[in-house]
């Protein structure tokens, strides 16, 4: 991975909607912030006088004027959060790329539709898009509901079961932003994450084009066996890796797993030490997720490894 992780968070927008939604924040804090200050100001200013006697008259101006200020400030607000909420909606773009995004549990399934079938793109937890580019997500989910959230990019987006809506986000410098879901989808909600890989628009081409190719065959006798290993388990049950008999759907695609950075929804780095012991027993390092343990022999697990290691 080439670009910087960036921090996960609300104050540090990278696209317009995020642009829009950290200023709403900013504007409620600000006006809050005064509103308090002046209310324990006006408390200690009437401590303070208590002995004085104030004519009926004017305290009734007092309160009108308070009540007519905090209208208004409620108004602005209001206005305020309605406005952000048109501009977040859409960036009014007329072209922009498409992507789909399906919820599982507990992970993200990412599809570049194509009219061609044989340029469809399906890999998991990794989103690359093009840095300036509008980028339409269309979020879905097959099991529970989810929800789709890259603070640095946008606002939260449910992803519903049976039903599909549309996301308009924009990265406008290149970073890793994390992603995750928000909304409590099960055991192992917390381990549902997404990097969304912003990159310039020659790299995302060059890795929309490494993803089309079908997956890498063994050039040696280990890499063979590895691959063997994987059609006879039940791996192909659950998996899919293009170009083998693998048509599984359950699980994340695996035809290029060896060129994303983490595993099982960013819960683990990608390395072959981490891989092995989630082919293992992946309960052991995230209980309850969908996936059972494998047992098998070293010989055999290391020439899984090995294939797997391939799929780049
Ligand atoms: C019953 C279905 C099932 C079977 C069988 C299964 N898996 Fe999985 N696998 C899953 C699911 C579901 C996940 C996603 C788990 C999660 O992140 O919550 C997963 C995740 C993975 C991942 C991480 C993928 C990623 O993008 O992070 C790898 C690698 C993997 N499985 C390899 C294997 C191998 C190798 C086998 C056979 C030895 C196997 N799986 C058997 C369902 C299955
Ligand atoms: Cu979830």
């Amino acid at each position: 991975m080439t670009a910087s992780t960036v921090l996960q968070s609300i104050l540090d927008p990278a696209g317009p909607q995020a642009a829009y939604i950290s200023r709403l924040w900013w504007l409620m804090l600000w006006v809050t912030t005064i509103v308090f200050v002046l209310v324990l100001g006006f408390l200690a200013a009437a401590l303070l006088r208590r002995r004085r006697a104030t004519s009926e008259q004017s305290l009734a101006r007092a309160v009108v004027a308070a009540v007519g200020a905090t209208v208004v400030i409620l108004f602005g607000l209001l206005i305020a959060s309605v406005w952000t909420g048109r501009a977040v909606a859409s960036l009014g773009a007329t072209s922009a790329v498409t992507i789909e995004i399906v919820g599982h549990q507990f992970w993200w399934e990412v599809q570049f539709d194509d009219a061609d079938p044989s340029r469809r793109v399906t890999t998991a937890n990794e989103l690359h898009v093009p840095v300036g580019r509008p980028v339409v997500l269309k979020v879905t989910s097959r099991d529970v509901i989810h929800s789709f959230w890259a603070p640095n990019l946008h606002g939260k987006r449910d992803l519903i079961p049976g039903y599909t809506t549309a996301i308009w986000i924009q990265a406008d410098r290149p970073a890793v932003y994390r992603a995750q879901c928000a909304e409590f989808c099960g055991k192992q909600h917390a381990h549902m994450a997404l990097d969304v890989v912003a990159e310039t628009e020659a790299q995302f081409e060059r890795w929309l084009d490494a993803q089309r190719k079908p997956a890498a065959e063994p050039a040696n006798e280990s890499e063979a066996r590895g691959r063997d290993a994987f059609m006879r388990r039940q791996c192909v049950l659950c998996h899919s890796i293009r170009g083998t008999l693998a048509r599984g759907l359950v699980g994340p695609d695996l035809t290029h797993l060896a060129s994303r950075g983490k595993l099982a929804a960013g819960t683990l780095p990608n390395t072959r030490g981490h891989l092995g012991g989630w082919i293992m027993n992946s309960q052991e390092i995230k209980p309850g997720n969908l996936m059972p343990p494998n047992l098998m022999t070293s010989d055999e697990l290391q020439s899984l490894l090995t294939y797997l290691e391939i799929l780049k």
